[in-house]
């Protein structure tokens, strides 16, 4: 038991897109914070960051940097995860990590804490715990009730998704091509291998052997093992749109048993962590502009599909770097931080 209440937390890719909004959820939640340290690769180290109005200097991310450090938050690329998690853990430091590095690893409980915290006390495998990936996270938070009440059989989802989840060079890549188009100057592409300006690509992530991308088998990979349910089909199809903040999801469901959508409406009225914004006759429905800045889910034109016996349509909305990244990770924290360390 810690009787002294607060911890002593790490935040390595500080300086990131994720990074910043995780130091920002720390204190919009007020997480039990004794000293924060604050890491990067060695092109940041001396810059200053802000947390609870005092200035702290970046430090280049070490293998000893975890010494003394409680709970690491991590979100600085998979290659940088695969490498230094180990060391944190081996210091006694309680990873929660951002990366797609650990995430099917067996022994890693992949967590979002609206659908199965119960999975959180096997941190104690390995010392890490997985947060998943944002188009998941967004998509498993209003399907829970679902699976649970009727049964899903099969999921057909279509993502339409903001440059924000590459990270800041991406966000820099939009605007930069957008303002370079209405200009008629030059531009090049270096982030994406097409413009994304006033485009759509249906890419995110490496292409696979099976020619599904990785954002894509993730999605089908992660449901499953969230849902604890191996049995569930899964198919998605990721496009990149030229938004800055929140994804977007058109998702199709087969459940085992019939829910009418006047059912899934109400069963979803009462899910944690949902916002029902289904009024079309006001032009009311989800969107990436009001899911920014926030942390619900946000679920709309929830409708029967008609072609089949048991099918239900949605589109899903949620701000991918908080809901989708930052505040799960330190929503994680803090279920370990009360639940498990006894702060
Ligand atoms: O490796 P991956 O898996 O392909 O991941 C690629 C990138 O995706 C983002 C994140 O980008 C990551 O680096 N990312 C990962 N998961 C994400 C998620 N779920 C996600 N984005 C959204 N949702 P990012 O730019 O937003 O953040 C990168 C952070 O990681 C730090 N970092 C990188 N390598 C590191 C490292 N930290 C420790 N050790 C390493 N080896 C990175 O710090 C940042 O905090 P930084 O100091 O490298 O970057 C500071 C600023 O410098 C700029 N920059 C980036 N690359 C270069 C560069 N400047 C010059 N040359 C470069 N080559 C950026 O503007 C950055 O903000
Ligand atoms: O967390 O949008 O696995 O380019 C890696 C790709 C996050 C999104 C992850 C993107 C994703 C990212």
């Amino acid at each position: 038991m810690n009787t002294d209440r607060t911890l002593n937390v790490a935040v390595a890719g500080a300086t990131g897109a994720v990074g910043i909004q995780m130091i920002s959820c720390l204190e919009e939640r007020n997480f039990p914070v004794k000293s924060i340290r604050l890491l990067a690769s060695g092109r940041s180290k001396g810059r200053k960051l802000t947390f609870r109005g005092r200035e702290i200097a970046v430090e280049e991310l070490k293998e000893t940097s975890f010494k003394g450090i409680d709970i690491a938050l991590f979100s600085a690329g998979g290659g940088t995860s695969e490498k230094f998690a180990p060391f944190a853990a081996n210091d006694g430091c309680i990873v929660v990590d951002n990366s797609s590095a650990w995430r099917m690893d067996p022994e890693v409980p992949l967590v979002v804490p609206e659908v199965n915290p119960h999975a959180i006390a096997q941190f104690r495998n390995k010392g890490i715990i997985a947060n998943p990936n944002c188009s998941t996270i967004q998509m498993v938070v209003p399907l829970n009730p679902l699976h649970k009440t009727y049964g899903i059989r099969r999921i057909v989802v279509s993502t339409y998704q903001a440059v924000s989840g590459t990270g800041k060079k991406a966000i820099d890549e939009l605007d930069l091509q957008t303002r370079a188009i209405l200009n008629f100057k030059a531009f090049e592409s270096k982030v994406y291998p097409h413009t994304i300006a006033f485009n759509c690509l249906p890419h995110i992530d490496v292409f696979l052997a099976n020619g599904y991308t990785k954002e894509e088998m993730k999605m089908v990979h992660e449901t499953r093992k969230i849902l604890e349910d191996d049995s569930i089909g899964v198919t998605a199809t990721t496009v990149r749109v030229p938004v800055f903040y929140g994804h977007s999801e058109s998702i199709n469901i087969e459940t085992k048993t019939k829910a009418a959508a006047s059912d899934v409406r109400a069963l979803l009225e009462k899910t944690t962590g949902v916002k029902v914004v289904d009024d079309p006759e006001n032009n009311i429905y989800p969107l990436a502009i009001d899911a920014a800045g926030q942390d619900f889910t946000l679920v709309g034109r929830i409708r029967d599909d008609e072609s089949i016996e048991n099918g239900i349509n949605m589109w899903v909305v949620a701000d991918n770097i908080r809901k989708g990244a930052a505040t799960n990770a330190v929503q994680i924290a803090e279920i370990l931080a009360k639940e498990y360390i006894g702060v």
